[in-house]
C-alpha cells in the first residue's frame, strides 16, 4: 500500500519568506523518521520525494533543477509505520566552491540534534547514466562519507537514478565499478546501493528498510563534532575536506591568473590581450 498523497510541503531556509508554513526544523519530533536525502544536483532528489509523497512542491515550481533550500515533505501516519515520515530534500553540494550549501546542511543537522531529533536514513544519489565519475562528484562523495562517519554509513543507501537512460548491462557494470572503486569505503561499513527506477513503488521499495527499523536511530559524525565536541565546522572532518579541496582550487585559480598576466606583458596583439583581460576578468 502507497501511503495517501495528502503530504505537505514545508520549506525552511536561509532566506525563508514562506509565511504560511507551520512546520519547521524546530517542529520535527525526536519520534519522526526522518529520512534525508543528499547527492549532487540533477541526480534525482527531489524526484524520488515528489515520486514518494506524490507531492510535487519541492520540484515544482522554478526549483526543479535547482533546490536551493532545505525542504521538508511530511506524511501524516501512512501506512508503513506509526511514526510520522519526512523526507528531507536538500540543495547538492556539488560546486565545490560553494560553502553556503555546506553550512546550510550543516547548521540544519546541528539544530536537529540539538532538538534530539536524530535520524531514521539517509539516501545519497548518483546518476546511473553518467558515464564517468567526475571530479566533483568524487569530491563530494569523500566530503559526505567524513560528514557522515564510519557509524552513520551503515545508515545511507547509494541511489542510483536515470536507469531508463541507460542499457541494463551497461548500468550494473557502472555500479559495480561504483561499488569497488569509488564506494568502497561505505560498502565496507555497511552501506547498501539500490536503484531508483523512477516510480513510487520502487521510493518505498528502497525505504523500506528504515521504515521497519524505524526505532534505530543515528547521529552523523558531523554532528556529533559539532554539537558534542562543539566544533565550528572548519575544524570538522566533513568541513576539513572541504575547505581543503576549496583552497586547492583557489590555488589553481590564483597559479592561473599570474600565468594571464604573465602573457599580457608579453602580447602585443590588442585582440589576444583584450581576450586575455576578458579571462583574467571572468576568473
Ligand atoms: N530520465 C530520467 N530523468 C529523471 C529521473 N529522475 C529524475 N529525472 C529528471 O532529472 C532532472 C533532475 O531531477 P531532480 O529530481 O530535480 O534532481 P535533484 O537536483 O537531485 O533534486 C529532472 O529534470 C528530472 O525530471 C529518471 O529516473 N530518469
Ligand atoms: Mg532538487
Amino acid at each position: 500500500m502507497l501511503p495517501d498523497h495528502s503530504a505537505k510541503l514545508h520549506q525552511q531556509g536561509r532566506r525563508s519568506t514562506m509565511n504560511a508554513i507551520s512546520l519547521k526544523t524546530e517542529d520535527l519530533k525526536a519520534k519522526d523518521v526522518i529520512i534525508v536525502v543528499m547527492g549532487p544536483t540533477g541526480s534525482g532528489k527531489s524526484s524520488f520525494v515528489q515520486a514518494a509523497t506524490g507531492h510535487e512542491g519541492i520540484i515544482g515550481h522554478n526549483l526543479r533543477s535547482y533546490t536551493t533550500e532545505i525542504g521538508f515533505v511530511e506524511l501524516t501516519r501512512p501506512e508503513h509505520c506509526d511514526a510520522d515520515i519526512v523526507f528531507v530534500d536538500t540543495p547538492g553540494f556539488d560546486d565545490t566552491s560553494d560553502v553556503q550549501i555546506l553550512e546550510m546542511i550543516a547548521d540544519w543537522l546541528k539544530k536537529t540534534y540539538r532538538q534530539n531529533v536524530t535520524l531514521s536514513g539517509i539516501l545519497y544519489f548518483h546518476r546511473i547514466s553518467d558515464n564517468r565519475m567526475a571530479a566533483t562528484p568524487l569530491k563530494n562523495v569523500r566530503m559526505f562519507e567524513k560528514l557522515c562517519g564510519e557509524d552513520a554509513l551503515s545508515k545511507v543507501i547509494l541511489t542510483t537514478t536515470m536507469w531508463d537512460e541507460v542499457d541494463e548491462e551497461l548500468g550494473e557494470h557502472r555500479e559495480q565499478e561504483l561499488r569497488t572503486h569509488f564506494w568502497d569505503a561505505f560498502i565496507s561499513q555497511g552501506s547498501t546501493t539500490k536503484r531508483f527506477k523512477n516510480t513510487p513503488e520502487s521510493a518505498w521499495g528502497i525505504v523500506a528498510g528504515f521504515l521497519e527499523a524505524s526505532n534505530q536511530r543515528f547521529a552523523t559524525e558531523l554532528q556529533q563534532e559539532l554539537v558534542d565536541l562543539q566544533k565550528d565546522l572548519p575544524d570538522t572532518r566533513a568541513g576539513q575536506e572541504f575547505y581543503n579541496t576549496f583552497s586547492q582550487l583557489a590555488k589553481q585559480r590564483q597559479d592561473i591568473l599570474v600565468k594571464i598576466l604573465n602573457a599580457m606583458k608579453h602580447e602585443h596583439d590588442e585582440n589576444i590581450l583584450e581576450a586575455l583581460r576578458a579571462e583574467y576578468e571572468a576568473l
